[in-house]
C-alpha cells in the first residue's frame, strides 16, 4: 500500500539557485519537517532532470520522505522515486498508474469536481487543488475558490491538498475545509531560512487545520 503524509508537501523550484544552494535548501526543508517533496523542473534536459532527481532522492531518503517527480513518469522510474505528479497536459492518470505500478504514488492536479472524480477513478492517490491565491511561481494556472476546494474534498475519498500562494500568514482561509495538507513552493523555497519556514508552516497548520 502506498502510505504517505501529505500534510506539508514541499514542491521545489531550482530557478535562481546554484545546485549546492538548491540541495541545501531541500535538506533544510526536510529538516524543518516537510512530509513529502516534489521535484518540479521545467527547463532541464531529461539528463539533467534525472541527475538532479538522484541527488534529491538521496537526501529525501535520509529523512524517509517520499520523493514525487513532477510531470515525468520516465524520470520517476529512472530514479525509483516514490511517485509522480501529473497535470492536465501530462500523461493521463490511468497511464501513469499503469507505468508506475500499484506500489507507487500517483498524484494529480484537479480544479473542478468532475476533474477530481475522474482523476480518482483513474487511480490517483492524492489531488493538488489550486491556485488558492495568485502565485509568483512559474505556473500556468487559474484561481480555484475555497468552495470548489471544499466540494472536491467532499467528492473524493483520497487526500486533497491546497496549493497556490500559500504561506503561514494566509492559510487561515483553509480553516474548516477537510484538506489533507498544503503544497508550497515559495513559502519554503524562497524563505531566508527554509528550515524555520517549514517549522512555522507546520505549527500554523497544526493550529489552523489540526494537522
Ligand atoms: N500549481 C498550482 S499553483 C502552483 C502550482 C505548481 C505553484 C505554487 O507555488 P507557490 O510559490 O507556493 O505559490
Ligand atoms: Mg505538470
Amino acid at each position: 500500500m502506498r502510505r504517505f503524509d501529505p500534510s506539508l508537501y514541499f514542491i521545489t523550484d531550482s530557478t535562481h539557485y546554484c545546485e549546492e544552494e538548491f540541495l541545501y535548501r531541500v535538506e533544510q526543508a526536510l529538516m524543518g519537517g516537510a512530509t513529502l517533496i516534489q521535484l518540479r523542473e521545467k527547463e532541464r534536459t531529461t539528463h539533467e532532470y534525472v541527475e538532479l532527481a538522484e541527488k534529491v532522492h538521496a537526501i529525501a531518503k535520509r529523512f524517509r520522505v517520499p520523493l514525487i517527480i513532477d510531470d515525468r513518469v520516465d524520470v520517476a522510474l529512472a530514479v525509483d522515486a516514490e511517485g509522480v505528479h501529473v497535470g492536465a497536459s501530462d500523461m493521463p492518470v490511468a497511464a501513469a498508474r499503469k507505468l508506475m505500478g500499484e506500489d507507487k504514488i500517483v498524484g494529480a492536479t484537479a480544479k473542478t469536481v468532475p476533474w477530481a472524480v475522474d482523476a480518482y477513478e483513474q487511480g490517483a492517490d492524492y489531488l493538488g487543488v489550486g491556485a488558492i491565491y495568485p502565485t509568483s511561481t512559474k505556473v500556468k494556472t487559474v484561481l480555484t475558490t475555497t468552495e470548489t476546494l471544499r466540494d472536491i474534498c467532499n467528492a473524493v475519498p483520497i487526500p486533497v491538498n491546497a496549493i497556490g500562494g500559500l504561506n503561514k500568514d494566509n492559510i487561515d482561509i483553509l480553516a474548516g475545509i477537510p484538506i489533507a495538507g498544503i503544497c508550497v513552493v515559495s513559502a519554503i523555497m524562497k524563505a531566508d531560512d527554509p528550515k524555520q519556514a517549514a517549522i512555522e508552516l507546520k505549527s500554523q497548520e497544526r493550529s489552523i487545520l489540526g494537522k
